[in-house]
């Protein structure tokens, strides 16, 4: 008897230019286009396997060991629907495969990446699981096809079908049909640039990206200026710094965009507060370290960026990383080197977090 199975990882990613706003909630269509860079990490990845068998009565999925319901309409219903779609097409043109898109998926998806860590795991774990079935159902789909799927999962898993520094373009079909994951440039165009996590607080976050960016949308006129005014020229802006490995210029773009999403964030009623003092500490930290370095005639050495939480990822040329690592637990004495059981080098901690360089 044949065993249908596919096992696929995918990695974290960490949005410079940020996703904030849908225009289609249900396809999940955003009001502007993004861009992040992929973390390469083996320790920081959603893995998944899925298996189609006749025996399966229901489609079922496993999170970190513990069943997840599958909601019948819901995204993770959806993601799984699109895919047995893409594969009946291929059923369709080669007759003599075997129909596993009859056949129930069990699904199994795994982080490596302790949720203490304090990063979201839908943007990897939707990717997974894209993955996961691309493989087990021989699609011959590329990585942005695929991103049409998993970003019906969660928006920013659209990103997290590319290594290296990828773009999501809003797109402006009605069906979504263009609204898709793009490379800039693959990781090995510029490995210099290294991302630092400082965990700040691994607290659940008290709203929601999905129902605060809704929130946003319905009530900030900031956000409109945003969309029309300022988010297409960074996009264009940042790509090309990355293309030309500018860090001044990539630096200066990822921590102005970041400061606009917690203004807009701010702009919202009621407002929503993503980041806490020990955020604002480290960001005046960075500002400092790269007021120095220009006013010696030197260039920016560090960009920090902030998404829907109070933990910062610093983005760095490897040399400042030794440099920056030690100011931080110099500035945050609580800060104590340690090794987790993940394999991760992290320093204890910011407030209640840590520092893991990556
Ligand atoms: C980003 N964030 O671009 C931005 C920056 C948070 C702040 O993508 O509703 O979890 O599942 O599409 O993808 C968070 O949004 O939201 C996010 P849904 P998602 O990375």
């Amino acid at each position: 008897m044949s065993v249908y199975q596919a096992t696929a990882s995918a990695p974290v990613n960490i949005a410079c230019i940020k996703y904030w706003g849908k225009r289609d909630t249900k396809l999940i269509l955003p009001t502007n286009s993004s861009l992040s860079v992929t973390l390469d990490q083996d320790h920081l990845r959603s893995t998944t396997t899925s298996r189609a068998d006749p025996s399966f009565e229901k489609d079922r999925l496993w999170l970190n060991g513990k069943e997840e319901e599958i909601k019948e309409g819901g995204r993770l219903a959806t993601c799984i629907k699109e895919m047995k779609r893409l594969r009946r097409e291929v059923e369709e043109k080669s007759p003599s495969e075997p129909k596993l898109s009859s056949f129930a998926v069990h699904i199994a998806s795994r982080n490596n990446f302790p949720t203490a860590a304090g990063l979201a795991s839908s943007a990897s774990g939707f990717a997974a699981l894209v993955s996961s079935l691309a493989a087990l159902y021989k699609l011959p789909a590329t990585p942005s096809e695929l991103s049409l799927i998993s970003r019906q999962g969660s928006g920013s898993a659209c990103r997290s079908l590319f290594g290296g520094f990828v773009a999501w373009e809003m797109g402006s079909a009605a069906d979504g049909s263009d609204s898709y994951a793009v490379e800039v440039a693959p990781q090995s165009h510029w490995p210099d640039i290294h991302a630092l996590i400082c965990v700040v607080s691994d607290d659940k976050k008290g709203t929601s990206s999905t129902s605060g960016m809704q929130r946003t949308v319905e009530t900030s006129p900031l956000l409109q200026h945003r969309i029309k005014n300022v988010v297409p020229e960074r996009m264009k802006a940042i790509s090309e710094a990355i293309l030309a490995k500018d860090f001044d210029t990539f630096a200066r773009i990822t921590m102005q965009d970041s400061n606009q999403f917690h203004a807009v964030c701010l702009d919202t009623d009621p407002p929503i507060f993503y980041m806490n003092d020990v955020s604002r500490s480290i960001i005046a930290l960075v500002t400092e370290y790269n007021r120095v370095s220009v006013e010696n005639g030197g260039k920016l050495k560090a960009a920090y960026t902030y998404d829907a939480g109070p933990n910062a990822v610093i983005y760095a040329p490897k040399e400042n990383l030794k440099e920056i690592v030690s100011m931080i637990i110099r500035y945050f004495p609580q800060a104590e080197p340690f090794k987790d059981p993940f394999g991760l080098f992290a320093n204890e901690s910011l407030g209640s977090g840590r520092v893991v360089p990556g």
